[in-house]
């Protein structure tokens, strides 16, 4: 069947930041497809703290969205508040790691490795790990989360980036991501090629290391593609530009320290 035609000119924009590992998930697609910036363009969003040290994604200076808008408030742009987006030349706008990859990869031909295997049933495993870590993983051990929880929610104080929670869902979801890589994965997360599943697993892994997940012991067989990933040169040049190989801190610690001081105890539930 012949490929849908990219329906306008110019290059796409994936509105992405570095310290973000949705974004991370399209970037290390990008480099690994070998997608030219003539198709796809990088632009970077701002990034700063709100006064409780969680990070806050803004429309970047000098954009001609962002003069468009009158705004850096990245809802007025994507009303998910949220990085990732891809910006068509014709104004749409798509948000969502996944579905922003599989648009690029339905509209353009590509000169790379094919990321998707043919087969249906390995097709399906990939989907089915980048559900897992983008659906189930992700979302709640997202430090914003934690860090709000603490405050607002009265959940248990500790340093957010190896709260109980948040190790709690590394662990269970990275086990049963361990399971079903010991029926699919080669040299990668599926097979012996690059998936889909392999740009969603780095990025948590990087999360999960700066948790102190000490992945060789625990997960072996994600400690294996792990170790393949990071061997391969457009891998290491995305992780080199993140801040290396484990998720650098980028919330502020120390507003966070005085936003859970003034945390307020756990409501009853008759109050
Ligand atoms: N499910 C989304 C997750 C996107 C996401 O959580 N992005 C984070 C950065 S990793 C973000 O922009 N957070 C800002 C916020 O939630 O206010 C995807 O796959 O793109």
């Amino acid at each position: 069947m012949a490929k849908p035609r990219f329906p306008t000119d110019g290059p796409l924009r994936l509105y992405y930041h570095h310290t973000s590992s949705a974004s991370m998930r399209v970037t290390l697609y990008l480099r690994c497809r070998g997608v030219p910036s003539s198709h796809v363009t990088l632009v970077s969003t701002g990034f700063g703290t709100d006064e409780r040290g969680i990070p806050v994604y803004t429309m970047p200076q000098n954009d001609p969205e962002t003069e468009r808008l009158g705004t850096t408030d990245l809802k007025a742009f994507n009303p998910e508040g949220r990085v990732p987006v891809l910006l068509l030349p014709d104004g749409r706008k798509m948000t969502q790691s996944g579905p922003i990859i599989e648009l690029i990869e339905d509209w353009f031909d590509h000169d790379g490795p094919p990321m998707l295997p043919a087969d249906p049933w390995l097709r399906a495993q990939v989907r089915r790990i980048m559900w897992i870590i983008a659906a189930d993983t992700q979302p709640y051990q997202n430090i914003p989360f934690i860090i709000q929880a603490i405050g607002e929610w009265g959940m248990t104080k500790a340093p957010p980036t190896e709260h109980p929670l948040r190790l709690h869902f590394i662990r269970r979801e990275f086990g049963a991501i361990e399971h079903i890589m010991s029926q699919c994965a080669g040299k990668f997360s599926v097979g012996d090629s690059i998936t889909y599943a392999d740009c969603f697993i780095v990025p948590q892994i990087r999360n999960a290391l700066l948790a102190g997940i000490d992945l060789p012991s625990e997960f072996p067989t994600l400690n294996r593609v792990w170790e393949n990933m990071l061997a391969v040169p457009e891998v290491h040049a995305v992780l080199d530009q993140a801040g290396g190989v484990v998720q650098p801190l980028f919330f502020d610690e120390e507003k966070f320290a005085v936003y859970a001081d003034n945390a307020k105890p756990e409501k009853g539930l008759s109050s």
